[in-house]
């Protein structure tokens, strides 16, 4: 039986994995070498330098093809780095239309890195099919959805944006961090390319930082490892290891993410002092419908605005809390909490994060899988 043919929860642990072929050893071992040895030039077992190929690498890499029903993965240093490669696809000239809600660093990387090479980003509500296609020209060559959004939790729907990219000819990448394979598989739903902070929910233990693609097609995974390769930006054998076993979890720890992410939604929702809470499991979310068609649940990431807040107020909040850490990043085991116009997001110049409702007073939650009474209750005490 091939490991494609697993079920989720199965190729979590088994997809694309084989015993090593020296010993056996069950888990890959962490080939941290930078070179192989050649018995004349040419002449090596499959590999030759570890920014061109590494062991440890190459079973993380086939693990993430297999979770997100993929044929070729690729892990980076980081899941800029992955984003960077994609947009190296591009040449001066050519155009993106991205989602307006994102992370402030994959912004930063379109804005302050790429734009200076001549590559024109467009930042639409991507909620809209009609505000998309308003902005294709014929110089567009790539839609990137970042889907549910960071921070706003809006869900774009992918097969609609597919369709839309097809009929334009156009590549659609997918940035399927805050979802996870767990919850979403884009390739699925006729994305050409998946990426992930790996960092995140693949890692899931707060301890390595690693970008992932993923694509079905040979000759645009052969583009992409040509510039992984020529750029350099790999992730080393120890990170590898690490992100493959988190990987190992993801399923386990997803569905605890789930249950706590509804329960913390819900007491927040429920609670006086809060003025909005933004979590697409709510059946009045605006795009609930297209979340619950094209998600297996909702996540443990939640963002929510205290009642009359203002900047102080939040970070007054945010200050207080115990169990929840302040810090940047998602998706750990821990849960942890965030401000995004003063954290991840303020990379992004403040009249632009509120043209989509990034504020001042924005609180982020990773949820992360404690105990759910032990997470209100801290929410408690610092909500007051
Ligand atoms: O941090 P890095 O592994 O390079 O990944 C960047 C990135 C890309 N896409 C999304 C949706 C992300 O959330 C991130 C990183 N985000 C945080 C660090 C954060 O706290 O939101």
């Amino acid at each position: 039986m091939s490991t494609k043919d697993l079920k989720f929860n199965s190729k979590t642990i088994h997809g694309g994995q084989a015993p090593d072929k020296a010993y056996g050893a069950v888990m890959p071992p962490i080939y941290q070498t930078s070179t192989y040895a050649q018995s004349t030039p040419g002449g090596h077992q499959g590999f030759e330098y570890s920014r061109s190929g590494n062991p440890t690498r190459a079973a993380l890499e086939s693990a993430l093809a297999s979770i997100e029903n993929g044929n070729y993965g690729l892990a980076f240093a980081s899941g800029l780095s992955a984003m960077d490669a994609v947009i190296k696809l591009l040449n001066p000239g050519d155009e993106v239309v991205s989602t307006n809600d994102l992370y402030g660093g994959s912004y930063r990387l379109f804005k302050q890195i790429f734009e200076k090479y001549g590559i024109a980003f467009h930042f639409v509500g991507m909620e809209n099919i009609a505000a998309i296609e308003e902005k294709i020209n014929d110089k567009t060559k790539l839609i990137w959805v970042e889907t549910p959004t960071n921070p706003m939790m809006n869900v774009i729907d992918l097969k609609a944006v597919s369709a839309l990219a097809k009929a334009h000819n156009l590549l659609l990448a997918v940035d399927n961090t805050f979802a996870s394979p767990y919850l979403q598989r884009p390739l699925d739903l006729g994305a050409d390319i998946v990426m992930h902070s790996a960092t995140k929910f693949l890692g899931g233990h707060s301890d390595v930082v690693v970008g992932a693609l993923v694509v079905k097609d040979k000759e645009l995974a052969d583009q992409l490892y040509f510039i992984q390769n020529a750029s350099g930006a790999v992730c080393g054998p120890m990170d590898s290891f690490l992100t493959l076993r988190g990987i190992k979890t993801l399923h386990v720890r997803m569905q605890r993410h789930c249950e706590n992410g509804e329960a913390v939604a819900n007491y927040l929702k429920n609670h006086p002092k809060i003025e909005k809470v933004y979590w697409p499991g709510f059946e009045d979310h605006p795009n609930h419908d297209v979340a619950k068609s094209q998600m297996d649940g909702f996540g443990g990431m939640i963002s929510f605005i205290p009642k009359g807040s203002s900047f102080e107020e939040a970070i007054k909040i945010v200050e207080k809390l115990k169990v929840f850490t302040l810090a940047e990043s998602l998706g750990g085991v821990e849960s942890l909490a965030g401000h995004p116009a003063s954290m991840t997001h303020a990379s992004i110049p403040k009249a632009e994060r509120e043209k989509s409702g990034v504020v001042d007073s924005l609180i982020r939650l990773s949820v992360g899988i404690e105990d759910a009474d032990d997470l209100i209750a801290d929410l408690e005490q610092a909500i007051g």
